[in-house]
């Protein structure tokens, strides 16, 4: 299967669900400052994808599949022994949505204004307000757990990827010391690594 990704974006959750499943994979970058996006191999990436964003991946059999959170579970669901997602049934992998969900919608767009640049300094300092008291509930739940569902699942690489973004914007996590720890605990991770590197970012 092929990844389409941007360094550092949220596509990198995705890569390193496919590093740690220690799957068979392309990536291809796509660059996403050119109009319109354009992948390393010279397509429009809309050609590829037409939702236009990443990621998206495109499985052996040719079938586009897109959206983080899907693309998370797929390639955990593809090897089941590395249990990067509970069984699908069992009531473990509705806190794994609990959390995807959450990261998707409270954290990962959270952060589209801080990333604006139409977005005013009021709007901005709402913004990270508002993922201040996210972070908050994290850093509690992470006061007892490694992992956010005890062990390692798809969900950490999809919050660790968002995180990493608090680097680039000079929004540090001191006041989220069980959120750095657990940070820490991710980036030891040899797939993490993997995929961080092929992204140039280790
Ligand atoms: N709903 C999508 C959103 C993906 C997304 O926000 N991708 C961003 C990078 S993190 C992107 O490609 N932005 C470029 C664009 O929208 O043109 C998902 O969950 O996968």
């Amino acid at each position: 299967m092929k990844l389409y990704f941007a360094s550092g974006s949220c596509a990198l959750a995705v890569h390193i669900a496919l590093a740690e499943a220690g799957l068979k994979y392309e990536a291809e970058a796509v660059d996403l400052r050119a109009q319109p996006h354009k992948t390393a191999s010279g397509a429009v990436y809309t050609e590829v994808s037409p939702k236009g964003y990443v990621p998206a991946l495109v499985l052996d059999n040719g079938e586009l599949l897109t959206e983080t959170q899907v693309l998370l579970q797929y390639v955990a669901d593809q090897v089941p022994e590395k249990a990067l997602a509970p069984k699908a049934g069992e009531f473990a992998r509705y806190r794994l949505l609990e959390w995807l969900s959450f990261i998707a919608t409270e954290i990962h767009k959270g952060f589209s204004p801080l990333w604006n640049p139409a977005s005013t300094p009021e709007q901005k300092d709402a913004a990270w307000a508002k993922l201040a008291s996210r972070l908050a509930y994290v850093n509690e739940v992470l006061s007892s757990r490694e992992f956010l569902i005890g062990k390692f699942s798809v969900a950490d690489a999809y919050l660790f990827t968002c995180l990493r973004w608090t680097g680039f914007l000079q929004k540090p996590l001191t006041l989220y010391p069980n959120v750095l720890k657990w940070m820490e605990r991710v980036i030891a991770r040899p797939g993490v690594r993997q995929a961080m590197q092929e992204e140039g970012l280790y």
